[in-house]
């Protein structure tokens, strides 16, 4: 009903078809949930057909494929991102527009799939989006949480977390595929024995846990191309299963016991953010998928070719952060015992085979396991990492004769710990940063003795969104907008999107931009009616800081501006203040305190301000519930001002502000992560950049800090706003409620370094730059071009462009033509 032109007729009777099948009702009798479901049945048949088809054609064409290992897919909605990349979006919207469903309240239905936190996970379902759309044979593989993310609920002020039931429902566009379950083994001791034929050491595990891994796949829908990829995402369960032997010997307990430990290992995301917490369910986790996966891609390699020792010329690894790191032992332990081949061999496979990306230069982010929990865990894997780690200081130890400062600082294993970034550079043969000044950072600062050892592995790969969700699904009208003046093509190519440039110029252009801009406020402004009860005036700025919640991305310094902003309306009432609206969207690891102070801050400012009459709604606080992929879509295509206020040098690229950028709303932040890259794309003059930069943070950073009383007792304004922490103007009187986050700037009780994200420090040049953006808005000339060229100038920013960066530095794979599964 897709194939060459869609078919309106087909498709409608089918919906009604699978109405009555499904639930034995009309559609006037159904709900929109089961509408959901019966609109997602008839778009999966087709996508199935492609799904096939696609496989076939990547079998013949016998084609090299990347195999993306992260422990975080965040995908989001798929329903209307699928209908967007089939190209049939606004037919289905007509078809049950004519049937009396309205598309959006089907599409408000499906949960959101968030199989992750933050940027990390994101970033991986937007390279799925353009690894399909760009023909290249991909699999993502992770990890089918029973409960992902979670949602978030703010109860009187507070965020409250709530398990995230997403496949309570049932999900449309998952395949389950127990056929291809494999083996996963935990824990045990290993025996060795001499092999009598050929005297080689046989490792035989005993003992040990065992755990059946249990894929299901989700298709990834390439944009008008018929590609269907897979996200591969394992379940797990017990190998005893219920049979009946056990049953029979009375072991029903034990059955059910071992069902219940094996469903644990997938039972729930772990919701930190750049933040180890060395949890051993987390390590199992790992394990589990990395083994499911490996094993897979090996079997699959097998079938095709017979030389094992070949592999990387038909599989790339790319690792997630150091998260799938245990995949390279793994890929050794397989290659070794079940392959047969010896150390140098699968070594010289294993290392031109996986990859690594560095997501981040946080210390409190490094993976390091304790040994005794590792080796208990994966005792063979533990001995094959001790092997690796001991052939590797050799090397070091030759290069640098005496130098024990290095072998200390480059081992993997030192001082009772498993270092999994070291372990992920050495034997990987490509090291990328997703920034180009997190690249120089991790070359020049954190990286720099495996960068002097190693220089050729290390490369950058600035990261990037996809349009398809983030402006053709998200943005309709500006989508529509933009086609109309140079086509289509920026769906597919984004560089394309400079043409235009030339309408900046255009007054008639600009005016239309606004407008666009202005409806999708009223949208938002509507969505936050219904969902937080607070009006806010589509006139006003709407300046927007949503990402997760950390320290280092300074929400704080936000919310203690929007602090300083309101003494100051209030003490100069007559003085010109152009209304604005602060929107805040985050969500704080539940065991992290200072950030969920934060935000409890945040709405106790809301709701002062917000209620206070005397100001004249000139300023209004919202902070959105349970931000999340879909109704990210909704604040980025209405945002005036996009805050990406993190510390110098800490974000390592971000992503959000290239969302945003996208759809037109000018950055207002430091010269850190991809920002220095938006600066240069859109021209230091439609940016507003405030702050220290990178070298002098990491400068202060070397000689232990600054001090912050020093600005704290010479600027009584901000002195003020601090001290409000502390007096009870937004606790109702409680002088405790803020005192963490107080501490963290003064250091009164904490045990960490006086504001160590310069929040003091980098206040009043951010407040500047907060003005020069009041006066910018003022000129609705000025402001219009500035916002339209930030559209014009994001070219750079598509994952495509990532993508095939990737591909041609490391991936090295073809592009495989694929016919119409239909
Ligand atoms: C082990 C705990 C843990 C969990 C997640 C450690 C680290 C992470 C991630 C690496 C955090 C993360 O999402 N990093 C973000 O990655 C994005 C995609 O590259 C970047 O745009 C963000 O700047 C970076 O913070």
């Amino acid at each position: 009903m897709f194939s060459k032109r869609f078919e309106k007729e087909t498709f409608k009777q089918t919906v009604k078809d699978n109405i009555r099948t499904l639930y034995r009702k009309t559609i006037e009798e159904a709900t929109p949930q089961q509408l959901f479901q019966a609109v997602s049945y008839a778009v999966k048949d087709v996508i199935f057909d492609d799904w096939f088809a696609t496989q076939k054609a990547y079998d013949e064409a016998d084609a090299k494929t990347v195999y993306y290992m992260s422990m975080e897919f965040l995908m989001g909605r798929a329903l209307g991102n699928n209908l967007i990349n089939m190209t049939v979006y606004k037919d289905v919207k007509e078809a049950l527009d004519e049937m009396g469903i309205d598309l959006n309240v089907i599409e408000d239905q499906e949960p959101d799939a968030a199989l992750g936190n933050g940027g990390l996970g994101r970033l991986a379902a937007c390279f799925l989006d353009s690894l399909a759309t760009l023909n290249y044979p991909a699999y993502g593989c992770g990890i089918r949480y029973r409960y992902g993310m979670f949602k978030q609920k703010i109860e009187n002020g507070y965020q409250k977390e709530v398990p995230d039931d997403w496949l309570r429902e049932g999900n449309p566009f998952e395949l389950r595929r127990e056929e291809y379950a494999k083996e996963v083994r935990f824990g045990g001791n290993i025996r060795f024995e001499k092999d009598p034929a050929t005297g080689k050491d046989i490792f035989i595990q005993e003992n040990y846990e065992s755990v059946l891994a249990i894929p299901y796949d989700m298709p990834i829908v390439g944009y008008g191309n018929h590609v269907v990829n897979t996200l591969r995402v394992w379940d797990a369960k017990a190998i005893t299963d219920f049979k009946l032997d056990e049953f029979d010997r009375g072991n029903y307990h034990k059955a059910v016991e071992q069902e219940n430990l094996a469903k644990l290992i997938v039972d729930v995301l772990y919701p930190n953010d750049n933040h180890y917490s060395g949890k051993e369910l987390r390590l199992k986790q790992q394990y589990f998928f990395i083994s499911a996966s490996l094993q897979a891609l090996i079997a699959k390699y097998k079938k095709k070719h017979d030389d094992v020792r070949k592999l990387y010329e038909k599989v790339v690894i790319q690792m997630n952060d150091t998260h799938p790191t245990v995949a390279v032992p793994e890929l050794m332990r397989l290659l070794i015992d079940q392959e047969g081949l010896n150390w140098e061999e699968a070594w010289d496979v294993t290392t031109k085979t996986c990859a690594y990306t560095n997501h981040t230069i946080m210390a409190e982010a490094l993976e390091k396991w304790p040994i005794d929990l590792f080796s208990r865990l994966l005792p063979r894997i533990y001995q094959i990492v001790q092997e690796i780690d001991r052939r590797f200081l050799i090397k070091v130890r030759e290069m640098y004769p005496g130098n024990e400062h290095k072998v200390k600082k480059m081992a993997i294993l030192m001082d009772g710990q498993v270092r999994m970034a070291n372990m992920a550079i050495i034997a990987g043969f490509s090291v990328n940063g997703v920034a180009r000044l997190h690249t120089d950072i991790l070359k020049t600062q954190q990286l720099r003795d495996f960068y002097e050892m190693m220089p050729e592995k290390f490369n950058n790969k600035t990261n990037g969104i996809t349009q398809r969700r983030f402006l053709a699904h998200g943005n309709p009208l500006l989508a529509d907008w933009i086609t109309d003046k140079i086509g289509d093509g920026w769906i597919t190519d984004l560089s394309q999107i400079a043409k235009l440039k030339p309408y900046v110029e255009d007054e008639t252009a600009r005016r239309e931009f606004m407008e666009i801009k202005y409806k999708n406020k009223v949208r938002l402004a509507k969505y936050i009616k219904e969902h937080n009860g607070i009006d806010v005036d589509p006139r006003s700025i709407f300046d927007v800081q949503v990402k997760r919640l950390h320290e280092y991305k300074r929400q704080f310094l936000n919310i203690l501006h929007i602090m300083y902003l309101y003494n100051q309306i209030k003490e100069h009432p007559e003085m010109s203040f152009y209304p604005r609206t602060f929107i805040f969207g985050a969500k704080a690891a539940a065991g992290y305190l200072r950030a969920k102070e934060t935000i409890k801050l945040i709405n106790s400012v809301a709701e002062v301000v917000n209620n206070d009459r005397s100001i004249n709604g000139k300023l209004k606080v919202v902070f959105i519930e349970d931000y999340r992929v879909s109704n990210a879509e909704l604040i980025f295509a209405a945002a005036d001002v996009s805050e990406q206020i993190s510390t110098a040098s800490k974000e390592a690229s971000g992503t959000g502000n290239m969302k945003f950028m996208l759809n037109g709303a000018p950055t207002l932040g430091t010269m850190d992560g991809a920002n220095v890259e938006i600066v240069q794309e859109v021209g230091a003059e439609n940016a507003f950049i405030f702050g220290l930069s990178s070298e002098e943070v990491i400068n202060y950073e070397n000689n232990g800090g600054y001090n912050p009383q020093d600005i704290y007792f010479n600027d009584w304004e901000l002195k003020r706003v601090v001290d409000q922490l502390m007096d009870g103007t937004y606790s109702h009187g409680d002088h405790n409620m803020y005192k963490n986050l107080y501490n963290s700037l003064l250091n009164t009780q904490s045990t960490d370094k006086a504001d160590m994200y310069f929040i003091l420090k980098d206040f009043r040049s951010y407040a500047d730059a907060q003005k020069r953006v009041e006066e910018a808005y003022r000129d609705q000339q000025r402001w219009s071009r500035m916002a339209m060229m930030q559209t014009a100038c994001c070219g750079k920013f598509s994952s495509d462009r990532t993508i095939e960066e990737y591909v041609a530095d490391i991936w090295h794979l073809e592009k495989v033509e694929v016919p119409s599964g239909q």
